[in-house]
């Protein structure tokens, strides 16, 4: 069978700060669907990664005392530690720095040298460090960077410019024909104003500072930072290198499937990004998908507000999959979304402790008493009862409903339509009463009720694995089935009937013991 490339990216953060719930959120998010592609076969490539250049990091090492260099390497493992903890299944991890990254962008600034696409100018404006963001005076607020609130600084410098001027029309047209380029559609509303407003001439190299990827045919400049972020997308799939591996990698996966960015950053994805490709002969990516903020409070959680909290507190209060759960199921993706941790504890108790995790250890519980925790048999549809054949289509019309949400990456309702069948579940099991059924000997009936019941079970959890993937293996395991991870055919693995015959259940603890709120 042909796997069909599916590749996914997440921004490379800047690692002038630990991660936090924002950064952790675009991360966990393109985890799941890059889990739930490997689920219908397709040959998944998740990047993420990391930001290492410009003023806002040599700043930010300055401050501590150490080299640029030396900042990021310490500050890099805080990333890949923390993606590590919340069970993130990325398949490549691009650092700035790397050589495989520098020989990229080197590639690229001459690519679009020898076509013409640059010039050398002058600069005057204002630039904002903490966003590495160039405004005009007009663009200010009450002088003031628009975008953060923050101090802008005044920058004088003679630079090298990209002609994005001349890529308007060619974008606009672009956007017109690939009506899912940007996504939600309010995003894209967004930038086909900002396009037809008008572009002005990007200054793509500085050379006050010199932490960045140098210009190969111009001494003392160095890559806007920006200009060198978005090149990762395409560095980390082998872009600049002639070897063949690399020249098959790129051909592989590139144009991407998804750049997972937050709305904050949709201009340099959804402008810059696109018109640098053009310029360079190469496809723009197939979807940006701009998700919205995360807010406390009312407010955007963010390190400059300090209002940022980590993952970790709140992984050590619910467990990974609970921390994954909750902000896929309670933020509308592509929304703004207030977090809380009431908010955290309803969903929790709510949704997990009470409905999946109450439903699996009630069910193999009763298999481990009424049936000596052996798989019965699958019933016959003869004497099929209605709630039978209705949780049967329930569980029948899932795999398309859930690829449906998730095709619009919709993960909210991705997982309501797998709730759908849980709920039912929980239903059907208190109906058919096990505990009357073994009392009044009814052995053929209670066989064909648990069956039912672990059936639904078992295909729930293949359609919670993308967001909780540790607890629906934990939940084959105790089925006695197999890696539920290597399941490569979601739709097939759902078929009903799947459990045979004889598999071991084995009832273990509590998946998602209730919490008290204390506070
Ligand atoms: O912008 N809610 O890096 P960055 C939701 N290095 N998501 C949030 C968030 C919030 N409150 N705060 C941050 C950069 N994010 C550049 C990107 S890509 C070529 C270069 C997420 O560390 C969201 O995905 O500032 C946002 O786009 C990203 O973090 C910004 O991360």
């Amino acid at each position: 069978m042909t796997r069909s490339p599916f590749y996914v990216t997440t921004p490379i953060y800047y690692v002038n700060a630990e991660p936090h719930l924002g950064t952790a959120y675009t991360t966990v998010a393109a985890d799941a669907i890059a889990r739930y592609r490997r689920m219908t076969g397709n040959d998944v490539l998740f990047l993420t990664g990391l930001d290492e250049h410009g003023q806002k990091i040599a700043q930010a090492a300055e401050e501590h005392g150490m080299s640029p260099q030396e900042w990021v390497d310490a500050i890099a493992p805080k990333f890949t530690d923390a993606w590590a903890m919340l069970d993130v299944s990325n398949d490549d991890f691009i650092r700035t720095t790397e050589p495989r990254h520098k020989r990229g962008v080197q590639a690229f600034w001459q690519k679009l040298h020898d076509e013409g696409w640059l010039y050398q100018g002058h600069y005057e404006g204002w630039y904002c460090v903490p966003d590495e963001t160039y405004w005009t005076a007009e663009q200010l607020e009450d002088g003031v960077c628009p975008q953060c609130g923050r101090e802008v600084q005044f920058i004088t410098e003679d630079n090298w410019f990209f002609k994005l001027s001349e890529f308007g029309d060619r974008l606009l047209a672009y956007y017109e024909a690939n009506p899912h380029f940007v996504q939600p559609e309010t995003r894209r509303n967004e930038v086909l104003s900002f396009v037809r407003g008008g572009l002005k001439d990007l200054s793509i190299s500085r050379t006050t500072f010199s932490w960045g990827v140098p210009i190969p045919f111009a001494e003392g400049h160095v890559t806007y930072v920006w200009i060198d972020a978005l090149l990762n997308y395409i560095t980390a799939l082998g872009y600049g290198s002639e070897d063949p591996a690399d020249v098959a990698r790129f051909e592989r996966y590139w144009p991407a499937d998804y750049h997972f960015v937050g709305k904050d950053i949709i201009r340099f994805h959804c402008v810059i990004w696109p018109a640098m490709l053009m310029a360079a002969g190469i496809e723009p990516p197939t979807t940006v998908f701009a998700h919205g903020f995360l807010l406390t409070k009312g407010e955007k959680m963010s390190k400059s507000k300090g209002n940022a909290q980590t993952p970790a507190s709140l992984v050590k209060r619910f467990g990974v999959d609970a921390y994954r759960y909750y902000f896929l199921r309670d933020v509308a993706f592509g929304q703004d979304g207030s977090i809380s941790m009431e908010g955290m504890v309803q969903r929790y108790n709510g949704d997990l402790a009470n409905d999946w995790g109450n439903l699996c250890s009630r069910l193999f519980n009763m298999t481990e008493k009424y049936l000596d925790g052996v798989a019965p048999a699958a019933p016959g549809t003869a004497a099929e009862t209605d709630e039978d054949a209705t949780m049967r289509a329930i569980a029948g019309k899932l795999p398309e409903t859930y690829e449906d949400h998730m095709s619009r990456l919709d993960y909210a309702a991705a997982l309501e339509s797998a709730w759908e069948l849980i709920k039912y579940a929980n239903r059907y099991i208190e109906n058919a009463a096990p505990w009357t059924l073994a009392k009044e000997g009814d052995t053929e009936r209670l066989a064909a009720v648990l069956y039912n019941a672990l059936e639904a079970v078992r295909i729930a959890a293949l359609f919670t694995a993308p967001v909780m993937p540790a607890t629906s293996a934990e939940i084959w395991r105790r089925l006695g089935l197999g890696e539920i991870a290597e399941v490569t055919d979601i739709a097939v693995a759902a078929g009903w009937g799947g459990l045979p015959q004889g598999s071991r259940v084995t009832k273990g603890d509590a998946l998602f013991p209730r919490i008290y709120d204390e506070e």
